[in-house]
């Protein structure tokens, strides 16, 4: 090899260092002056190293965090989702904002003039309906309360107010579902007791309508039965699958019945709740997954679906929120939190064939002919797995944003043993919700499936030209829309992007919220009054369906209010905002402890 004992440089890179054009080759490298700097550098460096070690002494973590800016500043942080470039500061964006408010305004008011009271409103028959023919039981109002006191709506907040005063009632002699019940009624007047700087209106009656629920519990395993006649005080099975709960139902009542056990200091509701938790745990699955059925009377998990989508989601959901909760005081929640994760990245994180896209696929049991279980894994995603990418980045710091503060955007030495992980996954999650947006109405539609090589599919290009990664199941040009192919003002995007901005403040959690507003705006708003569901998203003008969500005012406004409103607003150190978006104040308890 021809060695002149120097290092050749690479054809066309750039010349190591070229002399100034104007200089010659006799003039001095340094002045005099700058001679002396170098003395003085000399004689200081000494003292200063000292200080810096006094001040690394001090601060620990300088090190660290300045390691992590050089080793890893472009990688996890910059390309995943948040950086410092795209950093707008927490302040309110007070236009977009207020565009949210006028949409609550359109929603509510035209459900007032035509169905006040009612539990569901149909904006295109301008009617509304109750859930059973017993009567309502305030379904869409008391779901909406925290909405009007969060926005500033006092008058309209003032009847609301009074029909609850006035109107409400519990003693309906028919079934209604225990989850639906809880996070949208009971969850909605804690808060609205929150709220109000503790209003006694709502906690009386949210000890009422607890103490009627309170029957479901009563089961040989503790889970809850799905239905509760809360006229009679009687828990009711599902007809069609008696001996069968669903997971995310049973495991989401803790946050509202911890809540009200706080406030009244009677232990029932805790206990009631808590061992839920304990029979879960004491049942766990060998893959620390979840299945979406539990068996009511032995309390084990039963061979079914596992997703973070529909019976699934918010068991995953309220695992991190207890712990968050409680101010971080039960680890048993962090604990089983940390293994479902480790579970969920292991078993169900999938990345898409052409663009990488990171989604949640579901498994599903079968058996063969010898009755051995096996798991095939289904490249389904739910929107309402939607929730999941906010999730996990809020349950990626230290604190949660909790009991320290936590810098926004975190610094490495503010994450979680797996935090990293848990952040640039729901990152990347987060970026494939907002890609199911990519209709024709710029909604995504209720079920996405994602391309896999056997799927059999003619490839369809995407609008950058690569094969489409995704696509709705039974979808044709001309043909019925399928079920998927809806778009029912849900929440789970717009929720992610709150909880993704609060923890960033990056600027384009802000811009993909306000697109899926206008969204809203122009393919599912009623122009005589309310919103509805909108039957295919890849049609276009909309075709709408006689039905408005009450989880639009609870949830979706709220969470898109929140993502334009000043960060100070209901700040993640103090609430955690139950499923139904109903912010619950951290507490911390002075007796209970959870379990171990
Ligand atoms: C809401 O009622 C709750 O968020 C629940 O957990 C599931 N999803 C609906 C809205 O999509």
């Amino acid at each position: 090899m021809p060695d002149d004992g120097l290092r050749k440089r690479k054809t066309g890179s750039k010349p190591e260092k070229e002399p100034p054009q104007n200089a010659t080759a006799d003039e001095p490298e340094f002045d005099i002056d700058s001679a002396a700097l170098l003395q003085y550098l000399k004689i200081l460096w000494i003292p200063l190293l000292l200080c810096f070690g006094l001040f690394v002494y001090i601060n620990p973590s300088t090190l660290s965090d300045i390691a992590s800016f050089w080793i890893e500043s472009d990688d996890w942080q910059t390309s995943p989702g948040s950086s410092t470039k795209s950093f707008v500061g927490l302040g309110a964006d007070i236009e977009k904002r207020d565009a949210v408010v006028e949409a609550f305004k359109h929603a509510w008011r035209s459900y007032e003039r035509d169905a006040m009271g009612d539990d569901e409103y149909h904006p295109i028959s301008h009617k509304g309906s109750n859930l059973t023919q017993a009567g309502g039981i305030g379904y869409t109002v008391i779901d909406s309360i925290d909405t009007m006191l969060i926005m500033g709506l006092e008058d309209d907040y003032a009847r609301a107010r009074k029909w609850v005063d006035t109107r409400l009632s519990f003693d309906r002699d028919a079934e209604f579902n225990t989850f639906e019940t809880t996070i949208r009624v009971l969850g909605g007047l804690l808060s609205a007791y929150e709220l109000t700087d503790h209003d006694k209106l709502y906690l009386d009656r949210a000890i009422e309508l607890a103490d009627r629920i309170l029957p479901v519990f009563d089961t040989p395993s503790g889970l809850p039965l799905p239905n509760i006649n809360l006229g009679k005080r009687e828990g009711v099975s599902d007809p069609y699958l008696p001996l069968l709960v669903s997971t995310a139902e049973v495991a989401t009542l803790q946050l509202e019945f911890r809540y009200l056990s706080y406030l009244t200091d009677e232990d029932i509701y805790w206990e009631k709740v808590e061992s839920v938790m304990r029979t879960i745990k004491e049942n766990q699955m060998p893959h620390g997954l979840a299945s979406i059925y539990m068996h009511v009377e032995t309390g084990q998990f039963v061979p079914s679906a596992i997703r973070l989508g529909s019976r699934g989601d918010s068991y995953y959901e309220y695992l991190l929120k207890q712990y968050l909760q409680t101010n971080q005081t039960e680890d048993v929640y962090r604990q089983m939190y940390d293994h479902a994760m480790a579970a969920v990245h292991e078993n169900l994180i999938t990345k898409s064939p052409y663009t990488r896209m990171t989604y949640t696929s579901e498994l599903i049991p079968e058996r063969n002919s010898g009755g051995q279980l096996s798991w095939r894994l289904t490249p389904k995603q739910d929107h309402l797995a939607c929730f999941f990418g906010g999730s996990l980045m809020l349950g990626a710091t230290i604190t949660g944003a909790s009991t320290l503060p936590v810098s926004i955007p975190p610094r490495q030495s503010e994450f979680m043993d797996h935090g990293k992980r848990d952040w640039k996954d729901g990152v990347e999650l987060i970026k494939t919700c907002v890609d199911t947006h990519d209709t024709l109405t710029g909604l995504s539609p209720e079920i996405a499936h994602f391309r896999i090589p056997s799927d059999g599919m003619i490839d369809v290009l995407s609008k950058s030209g690569v094969p489409a990664d995704w696509y709705i199941k039974g979808a044709s040009p001309g043909a019925e829309a399928p079920y998927d192919a809806r778009y029912m003002l849900r929440p789970e995007t717009v929720e992610s992007l709150f909880l993704a901005f609060r923890l960033t403040g990056d600027i384009r959690y802000r811009d993909w919220g306000w697109d899926i507003f206008q969204s809203i705006e122009k393919h599912c708003k009623v122009e005589t009054g309310g919103y509805a569901t909108i039957m295919n998203v890849d049609e276009v003008p909309s075709r709408k369906e006689d039905k408005m969500e009450t989880f639009l005012m609870s949830e979706t406004l709220k969470y898109l209010f929140l993502l334009f409103e000043d960060a100070s607003v209901l700040s993640l150190d103090k609430y955690i905002f139950n499923t139904e978006a109903h912010p619950l104040p951290i507490f911390s308890p002075h007796i209970r402890t959870g379990f171990s």
